[in-house]
């Protein structure tokens, strides 16, 4: 058995450090372990329940928007408050445009690489790889001018002997399959999607304020429509956000979902590999009406699945979400073998760990900050793979059109979405039909506008006074990442309980009191190769396909700042 540490796991946001033992080219075992403690649910107690969204937004600078709306969504539930339709609108088009916009980031920049050699690249010939892209996509930017110049800059990169952004790959290693026009051909769009996502992201800054971390208020938004106004959401503002949209789909359609499928067709060994977990979780999400109680409002449905069964979808009950911490520095007052639904969800750091530098952590019986969170005692992926199997599983025909599309081009069957390859497709899936969907719900904002319906925040409920002496909420996001539950209790106008349970949490969960691993340990575990221990880059692929974020997984800083950097190989 060769055992082998990836610490930290770059390309992600937080600290997450994998182990795995290997033996004969494949994965045996593995364990995650998120490597940072932080504080936000503690630090919410006593707290105005009107401004958690601000404290729980800064549990991440990723997914900047999605912490806030839970939490708006937890205080709304507990105090009974309604949002008006456009300013529940306004809530779905930033969303919206957020997940739009974090897939991309997270497919060109934190984990094409995976797939895509940069070095290669340099040896392509930029006019067939402008017939390559050509034979994809009607984009424009396809030429091979372009492409010559994009290959110049990657060559002034490596002759400085700096690859800059693209230091530190696993350049040639024999896993890259790519011929060197594709890898060109991405790597342009890797650069091309930078400047992308910079400008359709200010649809917030125009809907919210600022990004990262717009602006939100319990109650509605903070953005007051007038279409004479200058200091307002009008006209001129909103014809900027209709092409902000349309950016944000024509990229989409024309360079995302082509590179994706495109990519993918050279890796198809990877649609029988990281499948693991065979349980699904969604919890519904885009309310197209502007308001989040309407279930029958979501754009896409919430549901459970189990082993894999994809006749089957159950209704989603927070009510069977529960967090165990046998495998977790924690404590629960009850001992270590409980699990504890999140109303009454206990947050006791109580580290026992070896003191770094840590040589393993497997073998301790505690190996990590995250939580194990089980749904009906089971362990569940959350994500968008999760939520392209509940949506096409329950009959919703745009995933149904945009998956069949992705499998038929593949020629792969249904179960091949079961696996590292499924869950990154999934990811595009879900992204172009979101592009696709702002248009929607961009038309309903503005016919609501012109109906003379401007009013985006509600003050029925915002005064402490009107509130009752005690009360509880639950607020859930179908975040990018996956499903999100924000649970509170509010005593006397303060917040007196406060926790959240994050699709990282769901996705980079220790083994539970049955032993059963989470999803990241059981993908690494299902008929995972492991090529060269000294370079995993397999693992990287599968790890890198989940989108992790500790930050937000573990939300609760390491005081002292320790910083493990090594990868450490031992046989
Ligand atoms: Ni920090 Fe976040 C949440 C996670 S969702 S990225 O909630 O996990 O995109
Ligand atoms: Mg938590």
């Amino acid at each position: 058995m060769t055992k082998v540490v990836v610490d930290p796991i770059t390309r992600i946001e937080g600290h997450l450090r994998i182990e795995v033992e290997a033996d004969g080219g494949r994965i045996k075992n593995a364990w995650a372990s998120s490597t940072q403690f932080r504080g936000i649910e503690i630090i919410l107690e006593g707290r105005d329940p009107r401004d958690a969204w601000a404290f729980t937004q800064r549990i991440c600078g990723v997914c900047t928007t999605v912490h806030a709306l839970a939490s708006c969504r937890a205080v709304e539930d507990a105090l009974g408050i309604d949002v008006p339709p456009a300013g529940g609108l306004i809530r779905t088009l930033v969303h919206g445009m957020q997940t739009v916009q974090d897939h991309v980031i997270h497919f060109y920049h934190l984990h094409a690489l995976d797939w895509v050699d940069v070095v290669s690249a340099l040896k392509a010939d930029p006019g067939a790889t402008a017939n390559l892209a050509a034979s994809l996509s009607p984009w424009p930017n396809n030429s091979k001018t372009y492409f010559t110049e994009v290959q110049n800059r990657l060559k002034s990169f490596v002759d400085s002997g700096q690859l800059g952004i693209f230091a530190n790959g696993y350049w040639g290693h024999p896993a890259y399959k790519l011929p060197p026009e594709a890898n060109l051909m991405a790597v342009a769009h890797y650069l091309e999607a930078l400047d992308w996502q910079r400008d359709v992201i200010r649809l917030h800054t125009i809907f919210a304020g600022k990004n990262p971390h717009p602006n939100f208020l319990v109650g509605g938004m903070a953005s007051a429509i007038n279409l004479d106004g200058t200091a307002t959401i009008n006209a001129e503002s909103l014809s900027k956000i209709r092409d902000m949209i349309t950016r944000a789909r024509l990229f989409v359609e024309q360079v995302y979902w082509p590179d994706l499928l495109a990519v993918a067709s050279f890796y198809k060994d990877w649609a029988k590999i990281g499948g693991g977990v065979p349980n699904y979780l969604a919890v519904g999400e885009y309310p197209e009406n502007g308001n989040w109680r309407d279930a029958e409002s979501m754009y896409l449905p919430s549901g459970v699945i189990f082993d894999n069964d994809l006749s089957t979808v159950v209704p989603y009950d927070q009510e069977k979400v529960k967090e165990y911490i046998n495998a977790s520095w924690y404590d629960y007052k009850e001992g270590d073998k409980v699990a504890l639904h999140p109303s009454v969800g206990e947050t006791i750091p109580h580290y026992t760990g070896p003191e770094p530098p840590w040589t393993y952590l497997q073998g301790e019986e505690k190996y990590t900050w995250m939580k194990a969170p089980r749904y009906d005692d089971k362990p569940m992926e959350v994500g968008p793979l999760a939520r392209m199997l509940v949506a096409y599983a329950s009959g919703h025909a745009d995933t149904k059109e945009v998956v069949g599309e992705a499998l038929g081009r593949l020629q792969v069957g249904p179960a091949a979405l079961f696996s590292t390859l499924g869950r990154t497709a999934a990811r595009g899936a879900e992204t172009l039909l979101l592009a696709r969907r702002l248009e929607t719900w961009y038309d309903a904002l503005v016919t609501r506008i012109k109906s003379g319906d401007t009013a985006t925040f509600s003050q029925k409920r915002w005064s402490p006074d009107t509130w009752p002496a005690s009360a509880e909420g639950y607020g859930f996001l179908g975040a990018a990442r996956g499903a999100l539950g924000h649970w509170v209790k509010i005593q006397d106008g303060k917040i007196v309980h406060y926790q959240c349970v994050v699709p990282s949490t769901w996705n980079c969960s220790p083994r539970d009191v049955h032993g059963a691993t989470g999803p990241y340990e059981a993908a690494l575990m299902d008929n995972h190769p492991l090529a060269d221990p000294k370079r995993p880059l397999e693992i990287l692929r599968t790890i890198h396909s989940f989108d992790p974020c500790m930050a937000c997984g573990v939300h609760v800083l390491d005081a002292q700042g320790r910083e493990v950097t090594q990868v450490r190989v031992k046989g």
